[in-house]
């Protein structure tokens, strides 16, 4: 079944199974409220629903019951299919999403036109979410909204909307990629026939490794940029992007405006930036120790990061409390195409050395009575980079693009469920200082 017939059966289904459970146990509580947690960014405070994927913090992420290292085959946009159904597509699904997917991804001129109006060194996340924001006039939800849509029918042009987001999605990030460091342009500005065309014989993320114009004679690159893709697809509700994007869909915005919301937020460097941080790490770390460093010499370089107030980029998580399953599937990448690649051999090496300097830095911080750190383990962050670097993807600016087209994938899937569901505007409630002073004993 395509993915707009297994939606169509699906739907009635889940409003029918939340109206029963919103009528049996819709007035029991499932998290209580710390001020703790209300001064410390809502961590842990159970308060959205998201079918999608959950994060469990003793195993990673799960997608629709999926532990994610069991799904990482698949192809990007077979998890897609999976995000939003719950189902994994057969070969005839999968090949008319594919050809979907294909009939979308044209991008008008206008949009090269701008993107070279701006600066030279523009970020690469401001050329892609600018050129998002662009594309607006073309949201069909929009349009259908201001007609007069009944609600029951929101998700299918937010359907419509999010297939044409990600249809383009490899030729506005490849293009993002060529605009910025002028890669492979015939002139010093884009223009339309600089475009590689869409290959409808590929798969999506075949596509989007061809536009980014790497060499790849044995297909690892694009076996790279697969996984990557299939990595980074969703990471639950209440991380920064996706709680975002949730936030302003649930205000009925499209997704062309929700989704450049959420990717804003992927921008941060506690977040999704944190990629291009976390090489940018260690590349001054090899550069400082002439090569691969030492054990010893990690230990130092990561006390010194530390001891300077700064994070060590790639490590922590606001819930993961084990090793990032992602980072695994990755190192076993690594493992098994670069093994004596030096960048691939120092971010081993710093797996083997960061958790228990952040274990014993967190004891330091605990005795000068700050908080403890929560999770010494990698994240997604700590290893994609070396693996992009080694094929020749060294504008590590550029990271977060990549995870940017991944994640869209997520936050697509829960604003199409969203609407679906009927999820209403999101307004929690907010206390001042002072009402806490004065209300809690
Ligand atoms: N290096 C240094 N200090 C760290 C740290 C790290 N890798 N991880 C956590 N800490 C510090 C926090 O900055 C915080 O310090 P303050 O109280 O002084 O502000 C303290 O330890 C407690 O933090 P926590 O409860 O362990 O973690 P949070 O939920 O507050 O933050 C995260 C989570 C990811 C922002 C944090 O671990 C971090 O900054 N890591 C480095 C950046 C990074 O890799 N981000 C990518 C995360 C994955 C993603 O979203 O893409």
């Amino acid at each position: 079944m395509t993915l707009q017939e297994t939606l169509q059966e699906k739907i009635p289904v889940w409003r029918e199974e939340k109206r029963k459970i919103l009528e049996s146990v819709g007035g029991k509580s499932i998290s209580e409220v710390k001020v703790a947690q209300a001064f410390g960014g809502m961590r842990g405070i159970k308060g959205m629903i998201c079918d999608t994927s959950v994060v469990e913090p003793d195993k990673g992420l799960i997608i629709r019951g999926y532990p994610l290292l069991e799904v990482s085959h698949l192809l990007p946009e077979q998890i897609f299919y999976l995000l939003l159904t719950g189902d994994i597509p057969d070969e005839t699904a999968t090949k008319a999403l594919q050809d979907d997917l294909a009939d979308r991804s044209e991008v008008p001129a206008y949009v090269w036109d701008a993107l070279r109006a701006l600066p030279r060194k523009t970020h690469p996340m401001t050329l892609l979410n600018t050129a998002i924001l662009m594309l607006e006039t073309k949201s069909k939800f929009r349009k259908q909204y201001s007609k007069g849509l009944k609600k029951e029918d929101f998700w299918k042009p937010m359907l419509e909307d999010a297939l044409n987001i990600l249809g383009m999605l490899p030729t506005l990030a490849g293009c993002v990629y060529k605009i910025r460091y002028r890669k492979g342009l015939k002139r010093k500005s884009m223009r339309l026939d600089d475009i590689v065309p869409y290959d409808r014989d590929l798969d999506w993320g075949a596509n989007y490794a061809m536009k980014l114009g790497m060499d790849d004679p044995n297909g690892t690159f694009t076996k790279l940029i697969q996984l990557y893709l299939t990595m980074h697809c969703d990471h639950e509700g209440g991380n920064v992007s996706a709680n975002v994007c949730h936030t302003v869909g649930s205000a009925l915005s499209d997704a062309y405006y929700a989704v450049a919301a959420g990717l804003n937020g992927l921008a941060g460097p506690l977040h999704g930036l944190a990629n291009q941080n976390c090489l940018k790490w260690i590349l001054e770390l090899m550069e400082d120790y002439d090569g691969v460093p030492t054990l010893e010499q990690i230990e130092e370089m990561a006390f010194q990061t530390l001891r300077a107030g700064k994070v060590i980029p790639g490590y922590g998580h606001a819930v993961l409390r084990v090793t990032d399953p992602r980072f695994t599937g990755f190192n076993e990448f690594g493992k098994k195409h670069m093994p004596d690649d030096p960048i691939f051999m120092t971010v081993d090496r710093i797996f083997q050395v960061v958790p228990k300097v952040l274990e014993a830095f967190s004891k330091e911080r605990v005795a000068a009575g700050k908080g403890p750190i929560a999770n010494f383990w990698p994240n997604v962050d700590a290893g994609s980079g070396a693996l992009l670097y080694h094929y020749g993807l060294r504008e590590f600016e550029y990271y977060t693009v990549l995870f940017s087209v991944s994640r869209s994938m997520g936050m697509l899937s829960q604003l199409v469920l969203n609407r679906a569901l009927g999820t209403p505007i999101t307004r929690p409630k907010s206390v001042s200082t002072l009402w806490v002073k004065e209300n809690i004993k």
